[in-house]
């Protein structure tokens, strides 16, 4: 049967749910908010749309695409269609209290316009559960530290696409540091120019080589810290 065929309504709850995986792989972004629509019209909770249907999809999206499979338009068609589902579900489960994976602060560093991957990695970041204030492009450290109060964030992600803006980083870092926050939160740093060698030089907890690594490693550092909170 073409896809074209499929009528979502009339699938079991685990086929459709397989369905919706597919469908957010093909950035089908009507087809997601429609099965976001009739699960919870079956009486599924909203976290449970949200962590079965679409951050399952998510995650085999997030593993194509570190793997070199699916490439960035792809992911941004999927990451729009999972938007759609995640503009139904986020209301829903401020609501309904679900649990929250951790919430991060991210932007572009002072003098840097680019913001195509920062965007990505905000997306996939709430598509994997994590609570995403994006301050933009062209932060100086002031707008991040002011962030990070107000919010109460877990995690400061930083991108930088020039070789000039890089450095900017370690300004952000360094003021952490003086001001005795550091160890408050978690840094992870990206953008094509730099390297894990310059994530350590400066001092940030990990560089994220894509936005697929980003997830995977706010995911493993938020669980570092639930274990040693609970310790
Ligand atoms: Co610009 N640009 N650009 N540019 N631009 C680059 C970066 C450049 C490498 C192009 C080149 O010359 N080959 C070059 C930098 C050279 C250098 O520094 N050595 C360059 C230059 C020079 C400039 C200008 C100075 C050009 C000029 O005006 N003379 C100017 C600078 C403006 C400024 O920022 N002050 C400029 C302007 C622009 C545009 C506005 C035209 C546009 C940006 C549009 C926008 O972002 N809205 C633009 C673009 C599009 C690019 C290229 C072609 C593509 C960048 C991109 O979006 N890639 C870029 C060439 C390149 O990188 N190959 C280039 C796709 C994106 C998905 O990947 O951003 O790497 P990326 O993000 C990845 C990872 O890096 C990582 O995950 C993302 C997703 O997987 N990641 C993070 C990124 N941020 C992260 C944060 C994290 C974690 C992971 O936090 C936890």
């Amino acid at each position: 049967m073409a896809d074209d065929d499929i009528i979502l309504s009339e699938l079991s709850d685990d086929d459709l749910v397989l369905q919706m995986h597919d469908d957010l792989y093909d950035g089908l972004k009507e087809e997601i908010e429609e099965g976001v629509g009739i699960l919870l019209e079956r009486g599924w909770t909203p976290y449970d749309v949200l962590t079965r249907a679409l951050v399952a999809g998510m995650t085999i999206v997030g593993a194509d695409f570190r793997d070199g499979i699916l490439f960035v338009p792809e992911v941004l068609l999927a990451a729009n269609a999972m938007k759609g589902g995640m503009a139904i579900l986020k209301p829903l489960l401020i609501a309904t209290g679900a649990p929250r994976m951790g919430k991060m602060v991210i932007g572009t560093v002072k003098g840097d316009i680019h913001d195509i991957g920062k965007n990505l990695v905000a997306m996939m970041m709430e598509g994997a559960g994590f609570e995403v204030v994006d301050l933009g492009i062209n932060n100086a450290v002031e707008k991040y530290l002011e962030a990070l109060e107000r919010e109460g964030a877990d995690i400061l992600g930083m991108s930088a696409l020039l070789t000039t803006t890089m450095p900017y980083m370690k300004v952000v870092i360094d003021t952490l540091k003086e001001k005795g926050l550091r160890e408050n939160y978690i840094v992870l740093v990206g953008g094509a120019p730099l390297n894990e060698e310059f994530g350590r030089a400066i001092g940030a907890d990990a560089y994220c080589r894509d936005a697929a690594v980003a997830v995977e490693t706010a995911k493993s550092f938020i669980a570092r810290k639930h274990n040693a909170l609970r310790a």
